[in-house]
């Protein structure tokens, strides 16, 4: 028997539609396609989505806990994982205090809502502020610069797209990653080139000629790290022609000073800096001050750099003081189904915890994965000690991951919480399987602000887990009832909880017990926008209403409900900037190294994937043709990079599809892949570039490190000449 189940993609932020087939009796799915019956999400399907199932069966699955023995590891059941975690977790804790115990949380727990609020209740049932996690190797500039304009970290504004005439696109390749970052727009870009077709500007800014690039209108080859620059020469530009408007949907502050930012600087200046010439500045600036609509956007191109928050926070400014924002065809606010603040309050309330060495505060509640090996192998009251990795591989998507790897083997404890053991697991003394998201049921309601129109699905779970493996939330809950400290670190939630579980038994009703949609249909309640019955029962999903406009006002988190839009940190970090000397080319390392994506892979953990890579598996070092030629390099040889903070190998890739002096290579290859249950050889594709970024240099705003604009020098490996100059002396 087969049973079709309609949910979505949790991969990325598209969250494709879908349509699972699935043979009961073997708990197998069949085939994975898009879900045409959706009324929204399901035309970006890709392949990725297609053979999402393979990580379920994949043959390295972790599906019982595994403790380390030595060099090996032996299965345990979970009382013998829980009561051993919890002892050690209680001794250290006990011995050092809470904050000897850290974590790090990854990406695809953002997809989980259900783990995501009982992995904070954990972790404030230990009481730890030691929590690091991926936004700050993503989107803390957004964040941050949310927090100082509108007065909460957690307000984005939504691209709307079908009415947009002119698209300003800095640092985002959406042909390969989607149109998704800190906002959902299903089949974006193909909307974005519709546009195009239809007559609307697409101006890329980017150092590469990407794909997306390759097909708009206009390619702005930036200088990696120097949108600022770009942004403050367009603005300058659209105030010294009075091409400004008042913005008619928001008040705002500060546009005065911002205004003499910009008219202070050096339009030449600006333009060596960031290697676009004034009449390519001009001509942006002009192009989109006088669209009828317009908006521009930032994704991590412009965040991952030095001057990331200031690149976010001019991009910002130009779409206020050009009345983009808030306004059809600009970028707008929406309010979703639940109250944001409300969940920031309950889940996430501020902390006033800062980093024992370098005194950062956290951002949106956590701190920047870049501090986590220096706080792990300093000695020193509120050292780390012990640590969980959770949903994440911050070895190869953090920086100088040879660092946290050694820090990581340092620990007296490390818990990995994943699908497989990875290179950031290498060191776990305990292995707890993940569950897949094929085999999970939930609502994510914070995603309800981040879509493009107002949407809502609740996914449904397609397969089972492999049989006694717990969801992730219920090994949290029976960690900290082991550990008997109160999860959420409220006095009587344990006692609750066993409480319910009672109840659920003498009722014979198992969802008596407290579990994650309690918390779901509490903010949906709480939201007083929609029912829980009628999200429930559109397995399709919903689209429940149209976009609104003029909501952002409402949403400021200043008392006043007013813009700041020039903070005094952003307007002094712009003024530092300009007081720096102009980049130019750095002796022992001449090359600027950036990043990109590929459509087949998310950041580290699908490049294995047997039905995604038939053919070449591995990443490669896009080089400029005169770079190449200067190191001595040939397309296909096996070159070293090297930084002040690692050395790689990787295949060169001669291309004339980036500006002379940058290199490119894509990040999340090189993590080894383990075989616990086995002992076979790991298994490894391509090379770990993030060995090459440090983790001292960082954004001060957002704690963000440099991996868009990572001076490095390419060097031809003597090994790769040696079967060329074999084979010359032999024709001889
Ligand atoms: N140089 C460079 N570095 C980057 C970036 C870049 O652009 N350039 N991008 C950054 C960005 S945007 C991101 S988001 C980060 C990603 O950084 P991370 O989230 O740390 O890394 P991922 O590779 O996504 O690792 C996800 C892990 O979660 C596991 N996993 C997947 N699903 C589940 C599940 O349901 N349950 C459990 N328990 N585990 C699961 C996978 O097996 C994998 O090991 O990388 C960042 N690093
Ligand atoms: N296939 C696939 N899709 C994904 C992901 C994935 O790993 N694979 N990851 C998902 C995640 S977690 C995220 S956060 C999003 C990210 O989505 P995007 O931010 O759109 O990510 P990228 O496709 O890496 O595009 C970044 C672009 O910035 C350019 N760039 C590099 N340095 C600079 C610079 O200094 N300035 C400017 N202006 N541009 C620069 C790069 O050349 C690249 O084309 O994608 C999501 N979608
Ligand atoms: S990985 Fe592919 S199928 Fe899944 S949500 Fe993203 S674009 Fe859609
Ligand atoms: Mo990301």
């Amino acid at each position: 028997m087969t049973k079709t189940v309609n949910t979505y993609c949790r991969i990325c932020l598209a969250n494709c539609g879908l349509d699972v087939t699935v043979d009961e009796a073997s708990n197998r799915v069949l085939e994975i396609k898009p879900d045409r019956e959706n009324p929204y999400t399901w035309r970006d399907f890709c392949r990725k989505g297609k053979t999402a199932h393979e990580v379920a069966t994949h043959p390295q699955r972790i599906t019982t806990p595994m403790r380390r023995v030595g060099d090996r590891y032996v299965p345990a059941t979970y009382g013998e994982a829980i009561a051993d975690i919890a002892a050690r977790l209680n001794a250290v804790i006990d011995r050092d205090g809470p904050d000897a115990v850290g974590s790090y949380h990854g990406n695809p727990m953002g997809f989980s809502f259900a783990t995501t609020s009982f992995w904070t209740g954990l972790l404030d049932a230990i009481g730890t502020g030691n929590r690091f996690w991926v936004g700050s190797v993503d989107q803390n500039n957004a964040h941050i610069v949310a927090e100082e304009l509108y007065g909460s970290e957690l307000v984005a504004l939504i691209p709307d797209i079908d009415d947009c005439d002119c698209f300003l696109l800095v640092g985002m390749d959406p042909a390969q990653s989607k149109f998704n970052w800190l906002e959902n727009n299903p089949g974006g870009w193909n909307r974005v080139l519709a546009r195009q077709r239809a007559g609307a500007d697409v101006i890329m800014v980017d150092p590469r000629r990407s794909e997306s690039a390759a097909k708009a209108k206009t390619h702005v080859a930036v200088l990696p790290g120097q949108d600022w620059a770009f942004l403050l020469g367009v603005l300058q530009v659209v105030f010294a022609n009075g091409w400004d408007r008042t913005p008619t949907a928001i008040d705002v502050d500060g546009i005065d000073a911002v205004k003499r930012l910009a008219a202070d600087a050096d339009l030449d200046d600006l333009a060596t800096r960031c290697g676009v010439d004034r009449a390519t500045i001009e001509d942006v600036a002009e192009r989109f001050a006088t669209a009828r609509t317009a908006m521009c956007i930032s994704h991590t191109g412009v965040a991952h750099n030095e001057h990331g928050t200031l690149g976010e926070w001019l991009g910002q400014v130009l779409n206020v003081v050009t009345d983009r924002v808030d306004r059809p065809g600009g970028r707008r606010y929406e309010r979703g189904y639940v109250d944001i603040g409300q969940i920031m309050k309950l889940f996430a309330p501020a902390g006033t915890h800062r980093t024992r060495l370098r005194d950062n505060p956290p951002i949106v509640g956590f701190h920047a994965l870049a501090e986590m090996a220096d706080e792990i192998t300093t000695p020193g009251p509120g050292q780390i000690r012990a640590a969980f990795v959770a949903f994440g591989n911050p070895v190869v998507s953090g920086p100088d991951g040879a660092a946290l790897d050694a820090a990581f083997a340092d620990l007296d404890l490390l818990v990995a919480i994943d699908l497989v053991q990875r290179e950031s697991h290498r060191h776990a003394d305990w292995l707890i399987p993940g569950t897949h998201w094929l085999e999970r049921e939930e609502l994510s309601p914070l995603y309800g602000g981040l879509q493009e129109r107002p949407y809502v699905q609740y996914a449904q779970r397609a397969i089972d887990p492999p049989a006694g493996v717990l969801e992730e939330w219920e090994f949290f809950t029976e960690l900290a009832l082991a550990m008997k400290r109160n999860l959420f670190g409220k006095p009587g939630v344990n006692a609750f909880v066993k409480a319910s579980r009672v109840a659920a038994r003498v009722t014979g009703r198992p969802k008596l017990a407290m579990n994650p949609e309690w918390i779901q249909r509490l903010l949906v309640l709480m939201g007083r926008r929609l029912k829980w019955r009628d999200i429930v029962s559109r397995p399709h999903g919903w689209l429940y209403g149209e976009p609104e406009y003029g909501n952002l006002s409402g949403a400021i988190g200043h008392p006043d409900k007013r813009v700041r839009l020039a903070p005094e940190a952003f307007l002094a970090g712009v003024r530092d900037a300009l007081a720096q000397p102009v980049p130019g080319a750095d002796g022992d390392y001449p090359l600027l190294l950036v990043n990109k994506r590929i459509r087949e892979a998310m950041n580290s953990w699908l490049n294995e994937s047997p039905g995604l890579f038939q053919l070449d598996r591995t990443n490669a070092c896009e080089v400029h043709p005169d770079d190449a030629a200067a190191a001595g390099i040939a397309d296909g040889d096996t070159v070293r990079l090297v930084s002040e903070t690692g050395a790689i190998e990787v295949r060169a890739q001669v291309t004339d599809g980036l500006r002379p002096g940058v290199v490119c290579v894509p990040h999340g290859w090189g993590s080894r892949i383990f075989d616990p249950v086995g002992g076979t050889a790991p298994t490894t594709y391509g090379a770990n570039r993030n060995l090459l970024v440090g983790n001292a240099k960082l954004d001060r705003f957002s704690q963000t490190p440099i991996f868009n604009s990572t001076a490095v020098r390419i060097e031809a490996l003597p090994s790769t000449k040696l079967p060329m100059a074999a084979a010359v002396a032999t024709a001889s």
